[in-house]
């Protein structure tokens, strides 16, 4: 390690004087201006992380659904994973080192991972279209560059298609082919095998308004569209040429505001999607021939990907042992809908991506979806040979099914949840099975729901077991959530603290939305009396519902200028 050149060049991305930030659930978070000496260093410990695994690790820029003056970095661990908890401890340490101390703390990470520092470092970046993404992924090069390391800078890039570049690296390219081309042709080779076997290609099968959140989505879809057409066509709108990045569109804000984005005209009955910022979420929906409104959320995509697969075995004769992650924010219906109808075992993480994904590796086949719409479907080796070997060896409809298998296998990304991927996943399944979006729909109703939020003075305050389902402090609190959950029909709720926004997150689901909303403000009094509220009491009322934009990852209470220390 040259420290003399690292302490040269880190002046160069000098940090804040006490600037304090969290590697979160996904990365650094916070105003783009406050990022530069974050993305040096992140650099740095790309090049420790790949010596250590002496593996490709990917940085990826980017703050997904946050405003535009926002950005983040996340680092991408060996097989397409979110970095491991271990170093994501490490990433915090480093970024918040005082310039004088940054030798010392990248010496503490290099002797307590025991890294050879003689060992060849590769790391892959990619950024979003943030106007700041550019200049902050320069910064991420100069530290690799400056700790020796090699790499390849992939430009523009959605977050899954770097996370699959990172799989595709490091599996000697039995994934695919870690080259932009190679993604598109080995999802759309996949896609078009697949809806040549939908009997009914009717139009009503064949095109999608796509809500591109004025992100890297338009770009890569636009790329990509010509791959896939004759399978599906995409209509594309917020595709960035006049509109702000999320602002008033994509998947977070349609979830949110259980709406429509601006800038799309929706017909009755026509299937839309939205993506959000970075491409790594999607959710469905259409308005009904009275004009009303229907999500279809991460929890229906799901049940549509898992019923279909499990059909498929069925088909094929094969008993895999099928599962389905879900978080506490699952509506009750799905749940419900999944292991009493469908017979599928159903499993509840945490939040956060890597979470369900980790829980999700333990099936033969693991389905995880957020109701937010982050998710994918991950599938064993032993599965995938299986399948290979039933697709030449089985006869006539059980081959048909395995040949079918083993496309949806190839059109998932199995290294990150993927809009673009799970979007044709989606228009596959309901291409083959002749499925409408209100058919999908009317699979289950969703339990009316509301989610707020409550500034306290500190939400480290609150702590959560049981998946976050259940609340172990302040003390008193669960009880207190218990007496109100008994007073309503069909209800639930719990509380837990933001992982990525200073405030704590308060869900309530019942048979009705006015008891769900009164539940829900309930439990969100009881959380500002026990938990140290701060600010205006919860008010009744839809005025308080949560719009969920993630601002920052500073640790604890206000923001992360308001941690600056003099
Ligand atoms: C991050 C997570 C997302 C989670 C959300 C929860 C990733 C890639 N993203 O956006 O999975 O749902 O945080 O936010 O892991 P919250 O803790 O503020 O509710
Ligand atoms: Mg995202």
């Amino acid at each position: 390690m040259d420290l003399g050149a690292i302490t040269k060049y880190s002046a160069l991305h000098a940090k804040p004087n006490g600037l304090i930030l969290q590697y979160g659930t996904a990365g650094f978070r916070t105003k783009a201006e406050h990022l530069d000496h974050v993305m040096f260093r992140m650099g740095l410990l790309a090049v420790l992380r790949s010596k250590q695994t002496k593996s490709t690790i990917g940085v990826m820029v980017t703050a997904s659904h946050n405003p535009e003056e926002d950005n983040g970095v996340k680092l991408v661990d060996p097989l397409g994973e979110m970095l491991a908890p271990s170093w994501e401890e490490h990433a915090t340490c480093l970024a918040n080192a005082e310039e004088q101390d940054m030798q010392r703390v990248l010496i503490d990470i290099s002797e307590k991972e025991a890294v050879n520092l003689q060992q060849d470092a590769f790391v892959v970046i990619g950024r979003d279209t943030r106007p700041s993404s550019e200049k902050l992924s320069q910064s991420v090069i100069d530290g690799v560059t400056v700790l020796g390391g090699q790499f390849h800078d992939y430009g523009l890039l959605t977050t899954p298609q770097l996370h699959y570049m990172v799989y595709c690296r490091n599996t000697g390219g039995r994934y695919g082919k870690a080259t932009i081309e190679g993604y598109y042709q080995k999802l759309s080779k996949a896609f078009v095998e697949l809806t040549k076997q939908a009997s009914c290609s009717g139009d009503e099968y064949r095109s999608l308004k796509v809500d591109c959140a004025n992100g890297i989505g338009a770009l890569k879809l636009r790329e990509m569209e010509h791959y896939f057409s004759q399978g599906l066509s995409v209509q594309l709108f917020n595709d960035g040429s006049k509109g702000k990045l999320n602002h008033l569109c994509g998947a977070d804000f349609v979830k949110s505001h259980q709406k429509p984005p601006q800038g799309m005209e929706i017909k009755s009955n026509e299937r839309c999607c939205s993506f959000d910022g970075d491409a790594d979420r999607i959710v469905y929906y259409y308005h009904d021939a009275d004009g009303h409104f229907h999500l279809i959320d991460g929890d229906k995509i799901a049940t549509l990907i898992s019923s279909f697969l499990k059909e498929l075995l069925v088909e094929i004769g094969e008993s895999l042992n099928i599962g389905v992650v879900q978080t506490a924010y699952a509506n009750g219906s799905s749940t419900r809908y999944l292991e009493e109808v469908m017979k599928v075992p159903v499993y509840c993480t945490k939040t956060g991506v890597k979470h369900l994904h980790h829980k999700a590796q333990e099936f033969d086949i693991g389905v995880y979806f957020e109701a937010n719409g982050h998710g994918t479907a991950l599938f064993s080796t032993a599965v995938e040979m299986k399948i290979k070997q039933s697709a030449e060896q089985l006869e006539d409809k059980k081959r048909k099914a395995a040949k079918m298998l083993e496309n949806i296998i190839d059109l998932f990304n199995q290294a990150a949840g993927d809009a673009i991927s799970d979007m044709l996943v989606i228009e596959a399944i309901l291409a083959l099975k002749g499925l409408t979006v209100q058919q999908w729909d009317a699979l289950y109703t969703d339990l009316p729901n509301r989610q707020l939020k409550v500034q306290v003075a500190d939400r480290r305050v609150i702590s959560t077991t049981n998946a976050e389902r259940q609340a172990v402090t302040p003390p008193g609190l669960q009880e207190a959530i218990n007496d109100l959950v008994k007073k309503y029909k069909l209800s639930r709720a719990f509380v837990r603290p933001s992982g990525t926004e200073d405030v704590v997150r308060v869900y309530a689901e019942a048979d009705s939305q006015e008891s769900a909303d009164h539940l829900a403000h309930e439990v969100s009094l009881a959380v500002f009396q026990l938990a140290g509220g701060i600010g205006e009491r919860p008010q009744p009322g839809y005025k308080a519902a949560e719009t969920t934009h993630n601002i920052n990852n500073a640790f604890g209470p206000g923001t992360a200028d308001e941690h600056t220390v003099p």
